[in-house]
């Protein structure tokens, strides 16, 4: 039997331990109030604020390490290929665009341009793929493509000294949609130059001609009616990486 103190300093006991835990509950809380205005107050960088970019760019760093060649996005057979293929993105798919008129502009290096039509490009070997498509608006769909591997493209037309460059560049005929790609992801054996969707050519709205598809990545790299490459140490402008997303925007 507890004595009559005993149960008073009991209860005062646990009146005190009741007393710190909400001393730091509250702490946490105004913590997480300042620190949340703390970020808000943050200058941005490229559309992020500055502390998220730079987790962005760290984690950039690790994942860029662990493209190679041996890991290859997991592939579908045949059956398993979506016939109804969802369209997103409409960005630098402008109107009056003269798909006849249509050549694929190559900068090897500043100021040495050439031009190369579909029929050659058409020529190369061609390679299937059918894999997962992610979105990063959180829908996947199995498509089913098919066009020339970029590594070939690449041998074909000598670019090989052009590849080695930290990244390449591509934008649409209009300029209105762009993205900037690392060398290891471009000249993954995934990557293709596409221009055609389930055995077809490609329709327009889904980048016709010609399109990027590259497995290793999300959505938002796959360029659509591809009118400019070119090669750079720099990383060329990117449309979802000004928009505050990362810039590998890697799988
Ligand atoms: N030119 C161009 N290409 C683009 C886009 C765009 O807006 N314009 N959107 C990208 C995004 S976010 C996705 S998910 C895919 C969608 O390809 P789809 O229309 O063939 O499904 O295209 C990518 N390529
Ligand atoms: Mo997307």
């Amino acid at each position: 039997m507890k004595t009559l103190e005993e149960k008073i300093t009991d209860t005062q006991k646990i009146r005190k331990r009741t007393l710190v835990s909400f001393g730091f509950f509250f702490l946490f809380i105004a913590a997480c109030i300042f620190g949340w205005k703390w970020l808000q107050h943050q200058p941005k960088e490229e559309g992020a604020l500055k502390p998220l970019r730079t987790v962005l760019d760290a984690n950039e760093s690790i994942f860029s390490g662990l493209i190679s060649d041996k890991h290859l996005a997991k592939t579908f057979p045949l059956s398993a290929a979506a016939p109804i293929v969802r369209k997103n993105g409409d960005a630098g798919m402008s109107d009056g665009f003269d798909i006849a008129a249509w050549k694929l502009q190559v900068i090897r290096n500043p100021g040495d341009t050439f031009y190369i039509t579909l029929d050659e490009i058409k020529a190369l070997p061609k390679t299937d793929i059918i894999f997962d498509f992610k979105c990063i608006e959180g829908w996947s769909q199995v498509t089913h493509w098919a066009g020339v591997k970029f590594s070939d493209f690449v041998k074909k037309y000598g670019l090989d000294e052009q590849s080695k460059m930290k990244y390449i560049g591509m934008h649409t005929p209009d300029n209105q949609y762009y993205v900037g790609i690392d060398s290891k992801s471009i000249l993954h054996p995934q990557t293709i130059l596409c221009y055609e969707m389930n055995g077809k050519p490609l329709p327009l709205n889904q980048g016709a001609p010609l399109r990027l598809i590259i497995p290793v990545k999300y959505g938002v790299k796959h360029l659509k009616r591809i009118g400019t490459i070119y090669f750079s140490n720099q990383r060329p402008p990117d449309y979802w990486y000004e928009k505050g997303y990362d810039y590998f925007g890697g799988l």
